[in-house]
């Protein structure tokens, strides 16, 4: 039974408190044509959503918001039509991208995060740091039977993520891809995707937890952004002829990561553009790109297609996210952590508790 009330985490301002308070649940009969309520189970923690509470970006949520968008729940009600695309029991995740109109240039070309319409949970509309929510059916990503709720919640957002962002890298076995952010949500997942595809991982990140995790996953080599005295030249040696790796993932929310990854490409290296610190550039000399055969190439979340594809790789037990599970009243402290750098790959928030 639906109750009439549920945990939510709330916010009312950008860089205020973060509330655990008792909101209305939304009724069957008030869904709209196409929605479904899910009842969360897990929901993972992203940086993400630490730059929405702390208003670091150039857009702006709604206000209040709850935010979140790595849910992972069973859908409990239907609204009208919402049955052409997920069953009252089923499991399924939501995703940072909520709905797309799927009729516009960016969704017909299969970029559906660029929709004209785009809806964004846990941004402009709210997320799932709360035990139930609205959802477009459409949207929804159909958990595998091998896969729990609470292994699939950081593959919404942090896998999809970087799964699509390597695809877009183009980059073959045998190559070396540096990834900045290693050790991070997005940083651990992506290790394991190169080490699937036969790729050689070179680390960056800092401190004895993220060195010990990036190296677990398969990552060749570690370097501390924070110890090393010549960060470019370090990336470079790691790789066997010192010409520097094939390509670089930035998931670090830092500008100067940016920076130092278009130091040490190699020629005809690509730069994939994930991390969001907010009012950063990319400053890639003109000489320098043309010359050396460089490629920029940012890339937003994943369709609902890459978010299938993600989940069946995990439900493989090929990739897996390593996280720790805690309660959405610890979420205060969650972003604490998140801030300062303390969480080595994912945290993960029991709703019940
Ligand atoms: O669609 C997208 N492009 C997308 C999707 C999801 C998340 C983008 N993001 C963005 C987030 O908004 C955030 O800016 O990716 C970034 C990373 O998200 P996350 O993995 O959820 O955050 P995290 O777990 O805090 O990991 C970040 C890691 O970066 C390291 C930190 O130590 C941390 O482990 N890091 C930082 I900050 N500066 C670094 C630097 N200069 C660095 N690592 C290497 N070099
Ligand atoms: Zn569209
Ligand atoms: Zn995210």
């Amino acid at each position: 039974t639906i109750p009439t009330h549920h945990s939510a985490a709330v916010f009312e301002q950008h860089g205020g408190p973060v509330e655990i308070k008792m909101v209305a649940t939304p009724t069957p009969r008030g869904l709209k044509p196409g929605e479904a309520l899910v009842r969360l189970i897990y929901t993972g923690v992203c940086g993400t959503d630490h730059h929405v509470l702390r208003g670091h970006w150039p857009i702006e949520s709604k206000l209040p918001l709850v935010g979140g968008h790595e849910g992972a729940g069973v859908v409990v009600a239907l609204g009208p039509g919402a049955d052409a695309f997920v069953d009252i029991g089923d499991r399924v995740g939501i995703k940072w991208l909520a709905d797309s109109c799927l009729a516009c240039d960016s969704c017909r070309r299969g970029l559906e995060p660029n929709c004209d319409k785009a809806e964004c949970s846990g941004f402009s509309r709210d997320g799932t740091f709360q035990q139930y929510a609205v959802a477009a059916a459409k949207h929804l990503s159909p958990i595998p039977a091998g896969l729990s709720l609470k292994d699939a919640a950081p593959i919404l957002c942090a896998d999809v993520t970087v799964y699509t962002a390597l695809r877009r890298a183009d980059l073959v076995p045998g190559q070396f891809c540096a990834i900045l952010g290693a050790g991070g949500g997005l940083g651990h997942l992506a290790i394991q995707y190169c080490v699937y595809s036969g790729l050689r991982v070179v680390a960056v990140d800092t401190g004895e937890d993220k060195r010990q995790l990036c190296q677990s996953l398969g990552a060749e080599t570690f370097i501390d952004f924070r110890q090393t005295k010549d960060l470019v030249d370090d990336v470079k040696r790691a790789t066997t002829d010192g010409k520097g790796p094939h390509g670089a993932l930035v998931a670090a929310s830092s500008g100067a990561a940016y920076e130092d990854a278009l130091k040490f490409l190699r020629p005809g290296g690509i730069l994939v553009a994930v991390g969001l610190p907010g009012g950063a550039v990319i400053r890639a000399g003109v000489f320098d790109t043309v010359l050396n055969n460089l490629r920029l190439a940012g890339s937003y979340v994943g369709t609902r297609q890459e978010a299938i594809e993600a989940l069946e790789i995990a439900a493989t037990a090929k990739v897996r996210a390593r996280y720790r599970v805690l309660g959405l009243s610890d979420l205060p402290a969650v972003f604490e952590d998140m801030e300062q750098g303390r969480i080595a790959g994912r945290v993960v928030l029991d709703l019940d508790k």
